[in-house]
């Protein structure tokens, strides 16, 4: 590991070395040693391996640790029936070669801030959770935030049953072969009623408080964006015999579409990534008969983005007609624009005011994020916030990833103060 946050977080500091304890637990489980990357995908082993760190550390401190309806984790501090709950928590699953901090720096700093607060001696007067939301990279079905998105009834039980990974297996027979009853899962607004306020810690994936130079930030919003997969319908044919003229090659016009989603992209001042991509039959002397690409676009605002993708649709639809492929768009996933709540995001801004950030003297910045997080799934039935930490390279979705020991920790002082003002008296 890079950095000691790697290795094992600050151990210099008091808040540290629950956070070092609990990094250097967690930093081994589904790392890939050849890439140093996670592979934390939802309800495999590493993902058990992950649920079984959380109840450890859960059971630690004395926390009730429960699995809700969708394979969400609890652990909670006082009665989770009493309601107003000040929850705070993300996830632990991870996108293919993840890195070490997307997910669980926001899970470990939550526990490592109740430690904080229990140091403080504070007193709680509500009840509060730590969270580890299932499947929020949606890496293996598919569909980022399953669990939060089942949890807040954006995902109804038909199409999450109608999920399948890249071997066939659907979500019900994975969900099963890992212990949880497939058929429990749904909308579970009592749950959601009773919280109060979702505060979600993570690593900024982008590098404006390199720039700004604080180790710290708040988010105002999270873009709108959404996931289209093209089918690119060809002829398979013979990559050793078929004359160039002959071919009804659909990786050409998924070529040709790529570079027009960069160039709708750059016009716009959005972000278009096709990130993924299937092909059948797959053989290197063999034409492909199907190429599936997978678009993710986002951007600042909705008109903007609609027009990205509708320029890359007709510049698909314009390439396909001409060399005779078939071409099927398919919206897979969307996610409208995140305003986070302006009272408790006010309420969280006057918190962190109080204790200026040690490196600035000056107030927390508030920034938007391209980046889809379960809290901005949530902030459509529950009032949610987010802090970021610094993330010098920007970089994420890679084993690049990284935080630095100092950020960790102020990290954890920031959302233990957030929480204090929210919970405690
Ligand atoms: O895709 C995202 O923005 C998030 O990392 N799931
Ligand atoms: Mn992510
Ligand atoms: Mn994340
Ligand atoms: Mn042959």
């Amino acid at each position: 590991p890079a950095t000691a946050a790697q290795a094992g977080g600050p151990s210099s500091h008091g808040s540290g070395s629950s956070f070092h304890e609990m990094w250097r637990d967690l930093a081994p489980l589904g790392r890939d040693a050849r890439s140093g990357g996670y592979r934390r995908y939802a309800w495999t082993a590493a993902d058990a391996d992950c649920r079984a760190w959380f109840r450890t550390q859960a059971e630690a401190r004395g926390l009730t640790c429960e699995v809700d309806r969708n394979g969400n984790q609890w652990a909670w501090l006082g009665d989770p029936l009493a309601g107003d709950a000040v929850v705070t928590g993300s996830h632990l699953d991870s996108v293919p070669d993840g890195g070490a901090f997307d997910g669980p720096l926001g899970v470990v700093s939550s526990f490592a801030a109740l430690d904080e607060l229990r140091r403080r001696g504070a007193e709680f007067v509500k009840p509060l959770a730590v969270t580890n939301f299932g499947d929020e990279e949606g890496a293996r079905f598919g569909l980022a935030c399953a669990g939060s998105r089942l949890a807040a009834g954006q995902l109804s039980r038909e199409r999450a049953h109608r999920l399948r990974d890249g071997d066939g297996t659907s979500l019900p027979q994975a969900m099963a072969a890992a212990g949880h009853d497939p058929d429990a899962i749904g909308p579970d607004p009592e749950r959601l009623a009773r919280i109060g306020a979702f505060v979600e810690l993570h690593v900024e994936q982008g590098r404006a408080l390199d720039l700004s130079g604080d180790p710290v930030g708040i988010a105002s919003a999270i873009w709108p964006h959404g996931r289209w997969r093209f089918d690119f319908g060809g002829e398979a044919n013979h990559a050793g015999t078929t004359r160039l003229a002959d071919r009804r090659d659909p990786m050409l016009t998924y070529a040709e579409t790529v570079l027009a989603a960069r160039r709708e992209a750059e016009l716009a001042g959005a972000l278009a990534t096709f990130g993924k991509i299937t092909v059948e039959p797959n053989g290197v002397n063999a034409i492909p008969s199907l190429v599936r690409g997978w678009l993710d676009s986002r951007a600042a605002d909705q008109a903007t983005l609609d027009t990205v993708v509708a320029g890359i649709e007709r510049a698909a639809r314009d390439h396909a007609q001409r060399a005779g492929i078939d071409l099927d768009v398919v919206r897979e996933s969307f996610t409208p624009v995140v305003e986070f709540a302006h009272t408790l995001r006010d309420e969280i801004a006057e918190t962190l005011a109080r204790r200026p950030s040690r490196d600035t003297g000056r107030a927390v910045p508030v920034l938007s994020t391209g980046a889809g997080h379960d809290a901005g799934i949530l902030s459509a039935s529950v009032p949610t916030a987010m802090l970021f930490v610094r993330n010098p390279t920007g970089i994420s979705h890679s084993p690049a990833e990284y935080a630095a020991e100092d950020d960790c920790v102020a990290g954890v002082i920031a959302l233990a103060d957030v929480l204090e003002g929210l919970a405690c008296r």
